[in-house]
């Protein structure tokens, strides 16, 4: 069996066994969805979330879309991981260089600790998306870093350590609007200014009717293991009423994660469920965040549901690496 090395000791971690009867890889938590639309005064929605263990319990950087639908991204606290105490008001970044704080737009934040720090990405509105970036150490300051690359671009997702001597980065080129297409990059950075080494790493599936034909993108901090890190990804189709997005998961080399070991063919889990087929976006399951104890394998999966609220899901580190290597395109 498959194990997670470089990982935490989690032992109170979001957890629910797997339902009498269910027989998939990835289950939903009974209690769905856990971050309800309203949680804040001023949010319409909170969803496509991050969190990360943090001194006794956990901390995350939540997508709050505010009631004039300005998308911007808000601290949150949680003992448990289930149950969050989220600020109202958005988080401000520190900068010298006013440019860099420039953005009519905060969303999809990811949480990554690397060496000392925990680093935040997001797709920044800057003359059009792309990632932004800061760090933290405590969650109470914030210092705000260049965005790491031009327009457009989306999904940002860091790797949780330096791997070559460099700084890693997942990403997904893309275009002003809802972007039609799109294949999963990764790229690299001596001292996270300055970004290069630009490879493919994972493209489309070329089946009109498959969950990951149109686009595809990282999603949650790549989870190290001994098999190589475990990516989880959203896929998305286009049907003849619009987007769905749904997910999957891939196996990449642990030196070279620009190349692809194994790769799910049927995803993991697509919105089936009320909260995740309606909402402000019907059809939405986009994960951002996991939770992992290196001792028994377990992951918690966070995922937006529609637009509108945060969810969790259940998996095995194990488990998971079985049914993507036999269930590999
Ligand atoms: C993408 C992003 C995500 C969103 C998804 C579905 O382009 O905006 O934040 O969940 O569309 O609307």
């Amino acid at each position: 069996m498959n194990k997670i090395v470089n990982g935490v000791s989690l032992p109170n971690m979001p957890w629910q066994d797997r339902p009498e009867g269910c027989t998939d890889t990835v289950w939903r938590y009974s209690q769905n969805p856990i971050i309800k639309r309203d949680a804040i005064p001023s949010s319409n929605s909170i969803f496509n979330s991050a969190v990360v263990p943090f001194k006794d319990g956990y901390a995350g950087v939540f997508r709050c879309d505010d009631k004039s639908r300005y998308m911007d991204i808000h601290r949150g606290f949680s003992k448990d991981g289930i149950n969050w105490d989220i600020d109202d008001s958005v988080i401000e970044f520190q900068c010298e260089d006013g440019e860099v704080l420039v953005s009519n737009h905060r969303y999809d934040p990811r949480v990554c600790f690397i060496e000392d720090r925990y680093y935040i990405t997001w797709c920044n509105g800057y003359h059009g998306p792309t990632i932004g970036a800061g760090y933290t150490f405590d969650f109470e300051t914030f210092y705000a870093l260049e965005n790491a690359f031009l327009p457009c671009n989306r999904n940002g997702v860091l790797f949780p350590r330096k791997i070559n001597g460099n700084f890693a980065m997942l990403s997904r080129p893309s275009d002003y609007g809802h972007t039609p297409f799109g294949d999963i990059f990764l790229s690299q950075s001596p001292d996270f200014t300055y970004w290069g080494k630009h490879r493919h790493v994972m493209h489309t599936v070329d089946e009109s009717t498959s969950w990951q034909a149109t686009k595809i993108g990282a999603g949650p901090i790549p989870i190290e293991t001994e098999e190589g890190w475990l990516m989880i990804y959203h896929g998305v189709l286009t049907s003849c009423n619009g987007f769905v997005y749904s997910f999957g998961a891939a196996i990449l080399d642990i030196d070279e994660p620009w190349k692809v070991k194994y790769r799910t063919r049927p995803y993991l889990l697509s919105p089936q469920t009320t909260y995740e087929c309606v909402g402000d976006v019907p059809n939405v399951a986009f994960p951002c965040a996991t939770l992992a104890d290196q001792d028994t394998g377990r992951i918690a999966i966070y995922y937006g549901a529609a637009d509108t609220v945060t969810a969790l899901a259940f998996t095995t580190v194990g488990e998971l690496t079985e049914f993507i290597k036999n269930n590999s395109l």
